[in-house]
Parts: C-alpha cells; sequence; structure tokens
C-alpha cells in the first residue's frame, strides 16, 4: 500500500490531501505531534508498537486495522478542543454507517460502537505552544478486518470483518472518514457547535440510559440526558444535572459494555 492510494479519488480540499504513511511506528498520535505537517495531514500505519487510549490506557493496534491521526492547525477553537473529538465521533459514525451500511453509534465521547462492542477510538491531543494550542492530532483506530481478540477484548471489541462478513480496503474506509470530517470540520467552523451538537445526541448511544461514571476508584450512577454547548455529558445524578467533561471521566452503561 502506498500514500497515493488514500488519495484515489478522494473529494476533499484538505483532510487527506497530504498522507505520511508508515509501515510501523509507536502511535501515529507521536509521529504528527512531533511533525510540521501542514493542515488536514494524515499519518497512517500499519501497526502501532504502542498505541494509545484515552488515560493511559492501551490500544491494540495490528495489521488489520486503520490506525491514523488527522493533523488540524487552522481554525482550531482555542477554549473548546474537546469539541474536536466530537466531530471525529459524528464523521466516523456517519462515514462506517454509509460506506458499510451498518448502523453505529457513539458511546461518549469518542467510541463508535455496534452491537454493544466497540469497533472505533478516537484519541484527540492538543500541541500547545506559550499556552496556545498550535495544532490539534485527531487519532482514529478503526477496526476493520480483525477476526478475533485477544483477552478481555474478545468480550467487546468488534471490527467491520466481524460486523458485515466483508473485508474492506482501508483506504476506502479512510476517504470516507476524510470526507465526513471535511464536511463536519467546515460546518463546526461556519455554523459553530450549535447545529452539530443535536446531531451528535440522535447519535449518542448514552442519552437516555443509566450510566456508571468512573473517576479513579469512585463511581457513581446517573442518568446521561444530553450533551452541553463544550461537548461535556450532561448526567442527572439524585435529581440534580451536571456536567461532566471527558479528560477526567470514564463512563459505562449499567447494563453491558455500552
Ligand atoms: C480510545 O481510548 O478509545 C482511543 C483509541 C485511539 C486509537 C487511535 S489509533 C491512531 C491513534 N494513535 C494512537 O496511539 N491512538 C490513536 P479509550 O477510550 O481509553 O479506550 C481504550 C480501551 O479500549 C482499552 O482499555 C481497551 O479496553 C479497549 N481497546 C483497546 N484496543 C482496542 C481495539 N483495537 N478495539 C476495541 N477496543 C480496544
Amino acid at each position: 500500500m502506498k500514500a497515493n492510494d488514500f488519495k484515489q479519488g478522494l473529494k476533499t480540499k484538505y483532510i487527506g490531501q497530504n498522507i505520511v504513511y508508515v509501515e510501523e511506528v509507536d502511535s501515529t498520535n507521536n509521529l504528527a505531534k512531533k511533525s510540521e505537517a501542514k493542515h488536514g495531514t494524515v499519518f497512517i500505519a500499519d501497526r502501532q508498537t504502542k498505541g494509545k487510549g484515552r488515560l493511559g490506557r492501551e490500544w491494540v493496534s495490528e495489521n488489520d486495522g486503520l490506525w491514523m491521526s488527522v493533523c488540524l492547525t487552522e481554525n482550531i477553537p482555542s477554549s473548546n478542543v474537546s469539541s474536536i473529538t466530537l466531530i471525529c465521533g459524528i464523521a466516523v459514525c456517519r462515514a462506517l454507517n454509509r460506506l458499510c451500511n451498518i448502523n453505529t453509534m457513539i458511546k461518549w465521547p469518542n467510541d463508535i460502537v455496534i452491537n454493544g462492542k466497540k469497533l472505533t477510538g478516537i484519541l484527540v491531543e492538543a500541541v500547545t505552544e506559550a499556552g496556545s494550542v498550535t495544532k490539534v492530532v485527531a487519532g482514529i483506530g478503526i477496526n476493520v478486518s480483525a477476526d478475533n481478540f485477544p483477552g478481555e477484548l474478545k468480550a467487546k471489541a468488534t471490527s467491520l470483518l466481524i460486523e458485515t462478513g466483508n473485508t474492506y480496503k482501508r483506504e476506502d474506509v479512510a476517504r470516507a472518514v476524510f470526507e465526513e470530517l471535511e464536511h463536519y470540520y467546515n460546518r463546526f467552523i461556519h455554523g459553530g457547535m450549535e447545529d452539530i451538537l443535536r446531531e451528535y445526541e440522535s447519535l449518542c448511544a448514552n442519552i437516555g440510559k443509566q450510566i456508571a461514571i468512573i473517576k479513579g476508584e469512585e463511581e457513581i450512577n446517573g442518568f446521561a440526558r444530553g450533551i452541553s454547548e463544550n461537548g461535556g455529558l450532561v448526567v442527572e445524578i439524585n435529581g440534580e444535572l451536571t456536567e461532566i467533561c471527558s479528560g477526567e471521566v470514564s463512563v459505562r452503561g449499567i447494563y453491558g459494555y455500552v
């Protein structure tokens, strides 16, 4: 596979117009963070030796997935980088549903799930210089053709192959994501989060459900009621609404993994 294979027929202006493709790397997010790449450049690897999740967790990245990091350097919202996690979530959800004719949903803030299992994870990291954000790296990991998973992931991870029985080309999956991501990023730049948030809520599997909020050792039960303007999850706990931010907690459904 070559970088150019990802660009064939690509209908975007900036996302994916520059591709840096490597066979192996620790993490495409690390590669992207170190680079001087311009807006929309995407780093893609066949395998990651140290794929990262949130809060120091590991992302298993063998040869069978699409592991990529998109560099965003223009029109970055200075106060609300976490909104980019939500934009990526909608974009990936829409791209997979369109390309594969499936019905994925978002588990706030950053998982794409289907049939109670995790198909995609998103890790957005900000690079700051002199206190201001100069670059955002949106890491997206999509399980494409894995037919099984190691250890505890067996019960909670899935792939496009497992869900559809089809082997999708990573290039096709990537192009669909680039196109949706550019569409939603442009909408966000021009119209802000308001309209995107309603769409996010309609795709969000947690809303209206009972959830557990896990912060370190602590676990609190509540109901997910909606998404705030900042992209936080609005949760009802003992009859009171509070907003939780993605940086600090994990959320789990009371019934099953999602
Ligand atoms: C995430 O973290 O879901 C963010 C994953 C981001 C991965 C991409 S790949 C390209 C870029 N480069 C990187 O190094 N990272 C990004 P979190 O919500 O913390 O979920 C991590 C949890 O998901 C783990 O603790 C496992 O339970 C589970 N997990 C690990 N690998 C998985 C996989 N391949 N498929 C499904 N679930 C997985």
